[in-house]
């Protein structure tokens, strides 16, 4: 067993702690960055190994170094996460998405049982890049998973805090990464459905859920129509008690607008369903579905393609945003960037100009 940081199922969650890494634990929290050291004097190949192993504690380790602002952090988790390439790919990459009290975390805690109990090992990460979560809410967090929280085969990581939505997601990508070479075989990220963030989730996940509320009348007109050509499936929550009948009726104007979209594969159509995370009502249903997904989708190949257009897109995001970062430092254009930025601004410089002016400074 080397899961020794999880509290065991009986645990009263009123001891439980998080330590830097974002861990659960009934001892108090470690020094901050603590982790991060730790990881820091630790070999990559080391770090591989105790990884592939299994070892949670150095999984989340490994995460708060993916999740380190500073560049030789950054760089070492680079090396781990190539080291551990040819390990990684191998979970079922499911988003969940929804807007805020839908049920995300209560479906998620409920599903993530489920698998767990069918023999899964399900690891539970999140993209917020608004959060500004402070250990305190990250403990509430992964208390509204009250039994994934405890559940020795799940591992459930709160969104990395900061930073542009490409970083925050790059982060997220390579902990998928890391959790899928320590094993765990299904990988639920949640985000909330707010902003660009489905965008972001669906391109990196195998399967896109987005959850709506029953009440679909109002809620259609609220609703992006962006969420639902990048949905793979509708799951209308709540649909218990006095809840059931509008959940019905929504379900059947989901399918309506469903039906007039393009579809985005021709060997799957997206299916509504209804569900009750909270009294876990459709979810062995849902879970079906996303499976079906999967072998109708490996049958014709287009499951691994939709993963390597999805890491040749990752490639150029992450290098439009290197690119990004190295032009506002780059010397040559540093001392210029200021004036020509409140040129155009004032509109004293037309923008076309500023740029030119850019790229003749940096030669390109
Ligand atoms: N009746 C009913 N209530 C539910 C169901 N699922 C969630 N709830 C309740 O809805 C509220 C919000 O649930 P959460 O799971 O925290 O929702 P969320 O989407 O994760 O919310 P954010 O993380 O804030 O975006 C809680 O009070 C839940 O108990 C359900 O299936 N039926
Ligand atoms: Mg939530």
């Amino acid at each position: 067993m080397t899961r020794s940081s999880f509290a065991p199922p009986t645990a009263d969650l009123a001891h439980v702690s998080v330590d830097a890494a974002g861990d659960v634990s009934t001892t108090p929290p470690s020094r901050p960055h603590a982790a991060v050291h730790a990881a820091r004097d630790v070999p990559v190949e080391e770090l591989a190994a105790k990884i592939l192993a299994g070892d949670r504690s150095t999984l989340a380790r490994a995460i708060t170094l993916v999740e380190s602002k500073k560049p030789e952090h950054q760089a070492k988790a680079r090396a781990l996460v190539q080291v551990l390439l040819p390990t990684t790919g191998r979970a079922h990459r499911v988003g969940i998405t929804g807007v805020p009290g839908v049920g995300k975390s209560t479906t998620i805690d409920q599903l993530g049982a489920n698998l767990t109990a069918a023999g899964h090992k399900v690891a539970v990460l999140a993209v917020d890049p608004s959060s500004t979560r402070t250990g305190g809410s990250i403990l509430g967090d992964k208390t509204r998973m009250e039994r994934l929280a405890v559940d020795r085969n799940a591992f459930i990581r709160p969104s990395p805090s900061s930073g542009t939505l490409g970083g925050v997601a790059a982060k997220t990508r390579e902990t998928m990464m890391l959790c899928e070479a320590a094993g765990f075989d299904v990988i639920l990220v949640e985000t909330v459905g707010v902003g660009q963030s489905e965008t972001t989730v669906a391109g990196m996940v195998d399967f896109f859920l987005v959850l709506m509320l029953p009440g679909a009348g109002d809620e259609l007109q609220g609703i992006k129509k962006g969420v639902l050509e990048i949905a793979d499936m509708i799951a209308v929550n709540k649909s218990d008690g006095d809840n059931a009948a509008r959940a019905r009726m929504a379900a059947s104007e989901y399918r309506a607008a469903l039906n007039i979209m393009a579809a985005k594969s021709s060997s799957w159509t997206p299916p509504v369903v209804l569900i009750s995370g909270l009294a876990n009502q459709g979810l062995d249903a849902m879970w079906g579905e996303v499976e079906t997904h999967r072998t109708k989708l490996e049958a014709t190949g287009e499951f691994a393609e939709r993963r390597r257009v999805q890491q040749v897109a990752w490639m150029w995001s992450m290098l439009e945003e290197r690119v990004m970062q190295a032009l506002r430092h780059d010397a040559r254009v540093a001392h210029r960037l200021h004036d020509l930025e409140h040129g155009v601004r004032d509109g004293k410089v037309s923008a076309s100009i500023a740029v030119d002016e850019i790229a003749g400074l940096l030669g390109i």
